[in-house]
């Protein structure tokens, strides 16, 4: 019935397009994956995603919509529906029922939704500075969220490098913004949601918390729910959630009404329905107790990985973690995140450079790497493996040390030594076995 998944219809069909999935597959299975942001999702998401739903457009919402045939695609929009609201506590029958919007495109419409929803051009905005940790859509003068808001931001404490709920309702306190964004790409601490919460009310403001990066452990009990502290919640499904790209809403049940209505038709066209069933296996496989050991398990070996390589001497922004992700401050020994980038790659370790909080390089060269866990964890490794590849890492920045001048690479030998280990422990570990 399903022949025409198979890959060999592309291979047959187009080998030059194949050639990309297999050599982007390679370097999947071969390589150390630790992009905080990365997963690999299941191959029951996968399949769901590669499928006829695809075929399907379906412009409007369940039971309402504009085009005809839509009675399965109906179905699929209001499984996953009904399992983000399970996922995070907020159905029909919880204390504090959240409305879910699915279609959002990514975490960035997601995060378009609310403003556009809920702002008016030139209202105060007030998020995490991107270089402390925060996201392009919480601001940034290069993003609509700066262009189309009056964007203000918050900051990490210098010295713990963690955030500083006071600071931050003194801030909000002068400015009155009209809503407050929580949530970041490169933080390593637990957010307090319910502080944030507090302020944000005490300030007359919204609170919008875009927890993509730390859904997975939201969603598992393992990190504070921004439930129902937040009136807006925003997430994209592929990170520690470990589904489809895509983005999700979750608002309080009186903004319904608006946010449908801006992301359809105000956003955005057809919905992604194949996404879209995709986001619900993904869900499916969150809400099955083994989804908590997996969540467990990422943020052990996050804290595995930033105890090895702060061993070797590199510095740790704000000193450890209690997520899935630690940030480097490779700038301390006189690297940058650029060159570290490019080594690791080098050895098929992949890894983002990263700025880091007072960052005084440029966000193309940088004084950090960010690392994540979620990517490795899926594969099965434990602490054990974190143990080796933080050794691999810390090998590969005494190294540059050692050298002179700018833009240093990794000799020959050892990249070739470090690159063997890398692909025997990957071989190991399968991902889709
Ligand atoms: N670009 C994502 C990340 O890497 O964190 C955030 O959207």
């Amino acid at each position: 019935m399903f022949h025409y998944l198979a890959p060999s219809f592309l291979q047959e069909q187009d080998p030059e397009a194949f050639s990309v999935l297999t050599q982007e597959l390679d370097r999947q299975e071969t390589g150390l994956e630790l992009i905080a942001s990365e997963n690999y999702a299941s191959a029951a998401v996968m399949a769901a995603m590669g499928s006829v739903l695809t075929n399907k457009y379906a412009e409007g919402y369940p039971g309402k919509r504009y085009y005809g045939g839509c009675q399965y695609v109906d179905i699929g929009e209001n499984l996953a529906k009904d399992r983000l609201r399970k996922l995070y506590n907020c159905g029909n029958d919880s204390e504090t029922p959240y409305m879910a919007n699915v279609q959002a495109h990514s975490g960035a419409s997601a995060n378009m939704g609310v403003y556009l929803a809920f702002l008016e051009p030139g209202d105060k905005i007030l998020g995490l500075d991107l270089s402390h940790g925060g996201h392009l859509t919480h601001g940034s003068s290069v993003n609509f969220s700066g262009k189309l808001y009056e964007a203000h931001h918050y900051q990490v404490n210098q010295e713990t490098e963690k955030l500083d709920y006071d600071a931050i309702h003194e801030r909000a306190k002068s400015l009155r913004p009209k809503m407050i964004i929580g949530g970041a790409s490169a933080y390593a601490y637990q957010w307090d949601f319910e502080c944030l919460g507090a302020i944000a009310k005490d300030v007359g403001a919204c609170l919008l918390v875009d927890m993509a990066h730390i859904a997975g452990l939201v969603a598992a009990g393992l990190h504070p729910s921004p439930i129902p502290h937040a009136d807006f919640v925003t997430s994209t499904t592929h990170k520690t959630l470990r589904g489809p790209r895509g983005g999700v809403i979750l608002a309080k049940m009186e903004h319904e009404k608006k946010i449908n209505s801006v992301i359809f038709p105000g956003l955005q066209g057809g919905p992604l329905m194949h996404t879209i069933l995709a986001k619900a296996a993904a869900f499916g496989e969150a809400l099955r107790p083994e989804f908590k050991d997996y969540q467990a398990q990422t943020i052990k070996n996050a804290q595995a990985l930033s105890t090895e390589l702060s061993k070797d001497g590199l510095r740790l922004v704000s000193g450890g973690t209690e997520n899935h992700l630690v940030l480097l401050d490779v700038g301390a020994k006189g690297l940058t995140g650029k060159e570290v980038e490019k080594a690791l790659d080098s050895v098929h370790i992949t890894v983002n450079k990263n700025t880091i909080p007072f960052e005084t390089r440029s966000p193309f060269v940088t004084s950090g790497i960010r690392i994540g866990s979620p990517a490795v964890t899926t594969r099965g490794m434990k602490e054990p493996e974190m143990q080796q590849i933080a050794s691999w890492i810390n090998q590969a920045c005494n190294h540059l040390e050692s050298k002179e001048g700018k833009n240093r690479e990794i000799d020959d030998a050892l990249k070739a030594e470090i690159s063997q280990s890398v692909n025997q422990l990957c071989e190991k570990f399968p991902i889709y076995k």
